[in-house]
């Protein structure tokens, strides 16, 4: 009896030392970014009672185990046999029954946890997400306004409507802990709802291409009044936008092309649309062309056509515009000067 009193004690505190060490090192609570999103609370719930649990089996198999090697040792001079044993019934219910209860206890606290992150609240504002090579796209159908930021209210859900526009993205905001795959095809469902004020990014957490590390964008939790504001502002620019020019720059934000393109002279993925109507384009072969309606349209069609010295035309996707698209997007190029 007494070895058991020791052992017992030595588990609990192994399981202790090992949970304060283990969160020492930063596993148990500060490995996860702030909480920014009720779904993150009962994630990291689990998440840490789960570190507690993997503490207390680790110092359940460790201790009795070193303990038996260090007492139990063959003593000097011992040549004898250990004890034979044929079986223990009660030993072999005790590790059935409390095995079974420990991984009930688990998956009751998953689907609790996972049923926390997907509570649907019916007032969830609507808003519809585009991913694409190499971009994010978010539109607020309710007020006909195209961003490429996301601006959430805090304390208020919202249901984001995903869509993929070519292979499949991953919409990862890691502040707010859940995860979504987003496949073509199907529209997917993801809800969240924020709590805390702040600047975040989504990233795309699935290798979708050449410049799947560039594909993030900003998402601003505000509060509400700042979230009317941005709404209000971002409608007048809409109403604004009505002319070709301001189409134009609607359809290079909705087709993602800013992912790839700067209009401030700055060299991403792409040649910088700053100054690009009317000048002159030098091409791999050593030719210029001089960036007229037809240069540009064939661009856009069939980027593969002619290459820009310096770029891949291979990273750049065909688009199949229509004609009035495109001199949208002419028109809204010619204001960048
Ligand atoms: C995945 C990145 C990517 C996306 C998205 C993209 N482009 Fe490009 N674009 C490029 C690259 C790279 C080049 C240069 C190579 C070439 O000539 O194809 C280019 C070239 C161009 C050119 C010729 C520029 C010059 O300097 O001569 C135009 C015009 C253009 N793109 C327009 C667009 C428009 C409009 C869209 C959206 C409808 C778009 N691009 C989307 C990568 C991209
Ligand atoms: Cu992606």
């Amino acid at each position: 009896m007494g070895h058991f009193i020791i052992v017992g004690i030595l588990v609990v505190v192994m399981a202790i030392l090992t949970y304060v060490g283990l969160d020492a090192a930063g596993v148990a609570t500060q490995m996860h970014p702030i909480e920014a999103s009720l779904q993150s609370v009962s994630i990291d719930w689990l998440w840490n009672w789960e570190i507690m649990a993997i503490s207390f089996l680790f110092a359940l198999i460790v201790v009795p185990m070193a303990y038996s090697m260090i007492v139990f040792r063959r003593k000097k001079g011992d040549p004898s046999e250990g004890e034979h044993f044929e079986g223990n019934t009660t030993l072999e219910i005790v590790w059935t029954v409390i095995p079974l209860f420990a991984v009930l206890a688990l998956a009751y606290m998953g689907s609790y946890s996972l049923g926390e992150t997907r509570r649907v609240d019916p007032n969830a504002i609507v808003i519809k997400v585009k991913a694409q090579q190499f971009a994010w796209t978010f539109e607020y159908p309710e007020y006909g306004i195209v961003s490429n930021e996301l601006h959430l209210p805090v304390d208020q859900q919202v249901v984001l409507k995903m869509e993929s526009a070519d292979v499949i993205h991953s919409f990862w905001v890691p502040e707010f802990r859940v995860k979504q795959d987003i496949v073509p095809g199907p529209l997917t469902d993801y809800r969240i709802t924020p709590i805390l004020v702040g600047d975040y990014k989504v990233r795309c957490a699935e290798l979708c291409g050449a410049s799947h590390a560039y594909m993030e964008n900003n998402v601003i939790v505000d509060t509400k009044a700042d979230y009317d504001a941005w709404i209000a502002e971002q409608r007048a620019i809409a109403l604004a936008n009505q002319t070709p020019e301001g189409q134009g720059k609607l359809l290079t934000v909705k087709n993602g092309c800013i992912g790839c393109h700067s209009v401030d002279g700055a060299k991403m993925t792409g040649p910088t649309w700053l100054g690009l109507f009317g000048s002159n384009a030098e091409l791999a072969d050593g030719t210029t062309v001089v960036s007229d309606e037809a240069y540009i349209t064939e661009s856009i069609l069939d980027p593969k056509a002619k290459e820009v010295a310096g770029f891949s035309p291979t990273t750049m996707p065909p688009y199949t515009l229509s004609e009035v698209e495109i001199a949208n997007i002419i028109a809204y190029l010619k204001t960048l000067k």
